[in-house]
This record gives C-alpha cells, structure tokens and sequence, in this order.
C-alpha cells in the first residue's frame, strides 16, 4: 500500500520548521487503485456541505464529506489501514514523536471531496496534532486549484492568502503530514467545472492531549 518516504529522518525537523512534510508518491499503484474503489463506493453516502464555519472565522465549506463513525461502519478496509501498526510506526519515525490513533470515530479518519468549481475547504486548524492527507484524485494542474494552503509557524487564519502561507500543489498517490492543530490551512477553491479532488485525513495525536469532538468537526462529519 504504501512506499517507504525518502529521507523519513529529515521529517521531524522540517515539521517542527514548517508544519509541513511532502510525501510524494506515497501511496502504491496498487494502494492508490484500491482507495479509489473504496472512496467512490463511499461517495455514494457522502454527504454535500455548504456553510461557513462560524468557529473558524466563517470560513468556506463547499464540499462533499464522510465522517468517520460512518466510514467505520461502512468500510473494512480504511479503519484497518488507518490502525496498521506499519503505517503508525512510519508516522512515529516522520515525527519523532509517539503518535497515537485518535478515540473520537468521527474524526479518525475522514474523506473530503472537492467536485465543483468553486467548492473548497477553508482555512482552520484541526482539533488533532497531526493530519496525514492521501490523495485519491487531484487537479493536476496548479492553475485549477485545490491548493493546500498554510502558513509556517502559526494558527493564525488571517495568515492564510498573505505573503506568509505557502501553497503546495500534489498529484493523485501522493501525501503529506501536516503539523495540522497549530498550522492555519486551507484548500484552495477548484477553479473550473469537471476537476476533482478527492482525500482521505488520517489524524493522529500525542499522548495527553484532548479527545474530545469539537463543534467545527461535527458541522462537518454529522
Ligand atoms: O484536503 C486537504 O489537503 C486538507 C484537509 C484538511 O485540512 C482536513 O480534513 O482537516
Ligand atoms: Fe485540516
């Protein structure tokens, strides 16, 4: 399912620096074809969104999500790979740090999908340390959009769109690791009809910090 990163012991220092770790390619051929099949057979419950979040300085949602209390009862596969001991030892060596699964099932492991022009996931921060993000689909090119989008070094929303965010285009395969609970991030809206971009949000926690659902993650996973 998944290659082995590059220079995984570079990670933890470039995360503490800016947030932010590319895993280009990260995903298998085989594990990219396989998640693909599992997110369209899903994509059939899923559920559209369209609202600002009020907490999150009435930012944009338009988008399509599943939660991850229903991806638990509908898919054998992703809660599986979202607990694959393989997958939680890499995530412990990109880190340095002894990353544990998240208790509360609606944000463990999420899907969002962005299909509209326009549609796009606002700037935030997660309730969780740490956001692994798979894509599925992705624009494959910059110019359409679907951007992600933070700023090194701080929470701070009004951040996002200055000369202090950075964005990263990826390609469908490929992940990052994002530092995703003090990192403001955004995606940035798809810029024309008939591109998609589909990922599945793994988070992670560290040991002591809270468990509990927010009001941001239920507006948009209930
Ligand atoms: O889709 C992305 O790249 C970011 C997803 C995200 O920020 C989230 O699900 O909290
Ligand atoms: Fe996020």
């Amino acid at each position: 399912m998944f290659n082995v990163p590059r220079d995984p012991d570079q990670a933890p220092a470039q995360l503490e620096r800016t947030g932010y770790v590319p895993l280009t390619g990260l995903l298998t051929a085989e594990g990219l074809a396989l998640l693909r099949q599992e997110a369209a057979r899903l994509e059939d419950i899923a559920r559209r969104r369209d609202f600002s979040m009020a907490c999150m300085d009435d930012s944009p949602r338009h988008m399509t999500t599943l939660g991850g209390q229903v991806i638990a009862a509908e898919s054998e596969l992703l809660p599986r790979l979202y607990a694959d001991e393989a997958l939680i030892e890499l995530l412990g060596r990109l880190t340095g740090r002894p990353v544990a699964s998240v208790p509360d099932p609606v944000e463990r492991h999420v899907l969002n999908i962005l299909h509209q022009e326009g549609d796009t996931h606002g700037g935030h921060t997660d309730d969780y340390p740490y956001a692994l993000v798979l894509f599925l689909e992705a624009p494959s090119s910059p110019a359409d959009g679907g951007l992600l989008e933070y700023t090194p070094g701080t929470s701070r929303l009004d951040t996002l769109g200055t000369a202090a965010a950075v964005t990263s285009h990826h390609h469908a395969g490929d992940a990052y690791l994002l530092r995703s609970d003090t990192t403001a991030h955004r995606v940035t809206p798809l810029t024309r009809p008939g591109v998609r971009r589909t990922v599945l949000n793994f988070a992670y926690t560290l040991p002591g910090h809270p468990a509990h659902a927010t009001d941001s993650a239920n507006q948009l996973y209930r």
